[in-house]
């Protein structure tokens, strides 16, 4: 008999972290554990694809530094007051990688001030428990293991990452194409139902697989969405397909 993995009502009830009863709370309300990837390249389509796909996503997920026209008033202003109304969070990808004061700048200074407006952050935990001290107002998703080809988040690096992840306060989930302990919650980027790989490395499975195999609980999908002709009937497949895996991943 396979194992059954704990329902989003389950992990809310264990939740300690305000992020994850928030993401929580969000999944159950919308029934999606969808997060867009905004991987574009100005404002206006980083508006326009929130304006789309935010009422059927819990996050929008960014790379505010691939943004060339980047303008605190322009840009995340308006994508605030669109996660307000549209009641998704903004993740900020900014996979810090460096040591807990070089994080701490990146993080609150330069021209993005990610501290002011991410809900949370993804973070390398390469640089060790005390890299992560500084994301002490937000959530941090740690990166424990990646979707591309040749990746040297290896068996035992991942062992040790979790490890990191496991004991630090300001972490609440990770980032894995494996199951992790149900302690914190998986994101798993590399979802995709058209295509299995992009030919730059990165691999894909569908919704159904990385619920059933990995017990995933956010799914993350880039291109499958706004690179579609119709990024707001993807965001609703994508969503639909997400919330009938996850619940199809409850049954024994
Ligand atoms: O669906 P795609 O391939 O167009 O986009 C996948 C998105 C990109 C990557 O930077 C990100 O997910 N990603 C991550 C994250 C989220 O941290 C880790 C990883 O291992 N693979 C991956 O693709 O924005």
């Amino acid at each position: 008999e396979e194992k059954t993995r704990s329902s989003y009502e389950q992990k809310l009830q264990n939740a300690q972290h305000s992020v994850s009863k928030k993401l929580l709370e969000t999944a159950l309300a919308k029934q999606s554990n969808l997060i867009a990837s905004a991987d574009v390249t100005t404002t206006q389509e980083l508006l326009e694809l929130a304006e789309k796909v935010g009422p059927n996503i819990i996050a929008l997920k960014t790379h505010i530094d691939i943004i060339s026209d980047f303008d605190y008033e322009k840009t995340i202003v308006p994508l605030k007051a669109l996660a307000t109304k549209y009641q998704f969070l903004l993740m900020e990808d900014r996979k810090f990688a460096d040591i807990g004061n070089t994080q701490e700048l990146q993080f609150t200074s330069g021209v993005f001030k990610i501290t002011d407006w991410a809900d949370f952050v993804t973070s390398q935990v390469i640089g060790g428990f005390e890299s992560l001290d500084c994301f002490k107002n937000v959530g941090v998703v740690a990166i424990i293991g990646m979707s591309s080809k040749g990746t040297l988040t290896t068996n035992s690096y991942r062992e040790e990452a979790l490890k990191v992840a496991l004991s630090h306060p300001n972490v609440i989930g990770g980032v894995s194409q494996n199951p992790i302990p149900e302690e914190i919650l998986l994101f798993t980027p590399g979802v995709n139902l058209a295509d299995s790989g992009d030919g730059k490395g990165q691999q894909y499975n569908t919704p159904e697989h990385v619920f059933k195999t990995l017990h995933t609980d956010f799914i993350i999908v880039g291109r499958g969405i706004y690179k579609s002709d119709n990024p707001e009937q993807a965001s609703i497949t994508y969503k639909n397909e997400g919330w009938s895996a996850y619940l199809n991943s409850l049954e024994k």
